[in-house]
């Protein structure tokens, strides 16, 4: 059971609770494209920072309206005209949020469609697994606006597609969808009806892991991309040695032993 308190006053993000822990956070600002302001950004700090703790078993992050996100909010920061160095606070705060997001132990499953642009395909690339669907299109505008990238896609974009087409992304405005988004890594998963169905239901399949397992998957396999091989070796011994190990995995394990457990098989 998610801690309900855990759940109140936020304003940004709408989040609902499924069954198995499941809560979907969806960016609420739809009149804006769902666009990235201060506020919002905060929210996802609060919110990813605290996952763990309250006991969400996975997320299902989504946007309301027909667009993901459109990215930062570009009249807030026109209108703030910041200096160099509010700017650089202000990405600060998204990468605050984006590595509680990748390393914080909570599988977070993205439903994506429409627009997932600029810093909402930031946010997306922060997200263990990325669903997409017919409308789902990716870009990265910056180039063409004006500026460059701040909330980490030089890092996890490059690390989905590669950093040469990440360059012609923001270089050129190129857009990517369908088939060709999801073949250069950009969505594991392209599917025929909404995005947010096939979301719900990989959510609801992981949150019924063993916790400890997904804080392993979801926080371990990024910070060992982290290190060289060597050192990613010995964490991972280490990190083996605790999961493998929880007394709640010895029921899975016998039921395999005993031939109850499901087997793998091919997909139909
Ligand atoms: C916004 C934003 C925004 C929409 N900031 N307000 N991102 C971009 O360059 C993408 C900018 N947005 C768009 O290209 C389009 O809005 C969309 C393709 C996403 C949607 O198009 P459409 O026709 O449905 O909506 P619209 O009419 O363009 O916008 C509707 C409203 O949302 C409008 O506000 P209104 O008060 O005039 O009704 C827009 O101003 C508002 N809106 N997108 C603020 N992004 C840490 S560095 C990260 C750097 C980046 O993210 S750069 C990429 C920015």
């Amino acid at each position: 059971m998610v801690d309900q308190a855990f759940l109140q006053g936020f304003e940004r993000l709408d989040l609902e609770e499924r069954d198995n822990g499941v809560v979907v956070v969806t960016l609420n600002r739809p009149e804006k494209r769902n666009a990235l302001d201060v506020l919002t950004v905060e929210e996802l700090v609060r919110f990813f920072s605290g996952a763990h703790q309250a006991k969400v078993g996975a997320v299902v992050l989504a946007g309301a309206g027909d667009h993901f996100c459109a990215g930062l909010d570009l009249v807030e920061h026109w209108k703030a005209d910041r200096s160099p160095a509010d700017f650089m606070h202000v990405c600060l705060r998204w990468h605050e949020a984006f590595n509680k997001m990748e390393y914080g132990g909570v599988p977070i499953i993205a439903a994506l469609k429409g627009a997932v642009v600029g810093g909402g395909l930031e946010l997306a690339s922060a997200a263990h697994v990325r669903v997409m669907d017919n409308t789902t299109y990716f870009a990265l505008p910056e180039g063409q606006r004006g500026i460059f990238t701040g909330g980490g896609a030089t890092i996890r974009v490059s690390d989905m597609i590669g950093k040469y087409r990440m360059i012609d992304m923001i270089l050129t405005g190129r857009v990517y969808q369908g088939q060709e988004a999801a073949d250069l890594g950009l969505a594991q998963y392209l599917v025929e009806g909404a995005s947010m169905d096939r979301a719900l239901e990989l959510a609801d399949k992981v949150a019924q892991n063993l916790p400890l397992t997904n804080f392993a998957i979801c926080s371990a396999i990024s910070h060992m991309n982290n290190m060289s091989g060597l050192d990613a070796a010995y964490a991972e011994a280490m990190v083996g040695g605790i999961v493998n190990t929880q007394p709640a995995a010895r029921a899975r394990l016998e039921a395999f032993a005993n031939k109850t457990a499901a087997r793998v098989r091919p997909n139909e």
